[in-house]
C-alpha cells in the first residue's frame, strides 16, 4: 500500500506537518461538509458558515451550530487522531494544522494542533467579546444573547473572515519546514488552508494525501493513498516504525 521511498522518508523525517479536514472525523460520527452526508444539504456550508447570513438569521444558523455541538460533544476520537497523536511522540518536530472545530485532535492527546477555523467549544458576544462556553448557552432555542444584548457566536471562522493571525503564521512555517506533508481528510478547496500542501511541496516536501478519493490537490501530490483515515494511518504506523 506503500510505497518504499514514502517508508524510507518517513522514517528518516525529523518534521513532519499534517493538515487534517473532515474527512479525518467522519469515522467519529461528525458530518463532513460536501460529502453525501454533507451537512444540511439544502444549504451549502458558505451560505450558513458566515458573517451575513448570522445576522440576517442567527436563529438559523444558531440552529446549525447547536445541532453540530450536540452532535460534537457526544463523539470521540477515532483511530486516525489517535494514530497522529503516537506519530508525534516519534518525530523530533510533529505539527497537526486542523480545518476542523472539533477539537478531536487535542483529545486524542496531540499537543502540537494549530486550528484555523476556530473551535466550535468556544462562543463570544459580537458585541463586547464576552466568552461563553457551550454549557451555558446550549440550551436556548433561539440565538442566545449576551447580558449587553448583543448576540453569542460560535468561536469559529466564517466565509469571508480572516483566520487567527497566530495559528496562520505557525501554520505555514510548519508547512514550509516539512519533510513530509500529509493531507488528511480534506477536498483541499478551502483557502488558504488549501494552499499549505503546495507551500510545502515548494519547499521540498514530500507530499501525501489521504482520502476516501482523489482530490484537487492529489495530481500535485508524491503519494495518494485512498481509503479511510481510520484504517489506513494506523497500518502506517504498523509498517513505519520499528
Ligand atoms: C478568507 C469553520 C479572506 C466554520 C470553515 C473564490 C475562490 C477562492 C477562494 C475564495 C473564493 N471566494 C471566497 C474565497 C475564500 C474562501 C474560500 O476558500 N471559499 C471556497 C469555498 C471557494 N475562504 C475564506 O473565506 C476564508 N477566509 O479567505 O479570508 C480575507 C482576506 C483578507 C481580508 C479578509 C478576509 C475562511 C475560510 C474558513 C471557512 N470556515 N469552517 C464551520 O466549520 O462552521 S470552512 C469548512 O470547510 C470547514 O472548516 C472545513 O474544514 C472546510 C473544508 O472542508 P473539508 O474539511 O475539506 O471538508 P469537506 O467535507 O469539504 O471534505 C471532506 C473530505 O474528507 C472529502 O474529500 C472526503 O472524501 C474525505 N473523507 C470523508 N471521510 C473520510 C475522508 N477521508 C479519509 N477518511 C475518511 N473516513
Ligand atoms: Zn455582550
Amino acid at each position: 500500500m506503500f510505497s518504499q521511498q514514502f517508508i524510507t522518508k518517513l522514517n528518516r523525517a525529523q518534521t513532519v506537518t499534517v493538515l487534517t479536514g473532515a474527512g479525518i472525523s467522519a469515522e467519529s460520527g461528525v458530518p463532513t461538509f460536501r460529502g453525501t452526508d454533507g451537512l444540511w444539504k439544502k444549504f451549502r456550508p458558505e451560505e450558513l458558515a458566515n458573517f451575513d447570513a448570522f445576522i440576517k438569521n442567527p436563529d438559523l444558523v444558531w440552529e446549525w451550530y447547536k445541532y453540530r455541538k450536540q452532535i460534537i460533544s457526544e463523539i470521540k476520537p477515532n483511530a486516525g487522531h489517535f494514530a497522529l497523536a503516537k506519530m508525534e511522540k516519534i518525530h523530533k518536530s510533529f505539527s497537526i494544522v486542523t480545518q476542523n472545530i472539533d477539537n478531536l485532535h487535542r483529545r486524542a492527546g496531540s499537543k502540537t494542533v494549530y486550528e484555523l477555523h476556530g473551535n466550535i467549544e468556544q462562543n463570544y458576544c459580537i458585541v463586547c467579546y464576552n466568552k461563553f462556553s457551550n454549557e451555558e448557552i446550549i440550551r436556548s432555542e433561539k440565538a442566545p444573547r449576551c447580558s449587553c444584548g448583543g448576540l453569542i457566536r460560535p468561536d469559529v471562522v466564517w466565509f469571508g473572515e480572516m483566520l487567527p493571525e497566530s495559528q496562520w503564521s505557525a501554520s505555514v512555517m510548519a508547512s514550509e519546514s516539512a519533510e513530509i506533508f500529509f493531507s488528511i481528510g480534506t477536498s483541499a478547496v478551502v483557502y488558504p488552508a488549501a494552499s499549505l500542501p503546495m507551500i510545502a511541496k515548494r519547499t521540498g516536501a514530500y507530499v501525501v494525501e489521504i482520502n476516501l478519493e482523489r482530490t484537487e490537490l492529489s495530481h500535485q501530490a508524491d503519494e495518494v493513498l485512498i481509503g479511510k483515515s481510520g484504517e489506513i494511518l494506523p497500518k502506517l504506523i504498523d509498517v513505519c516504525y520499528h
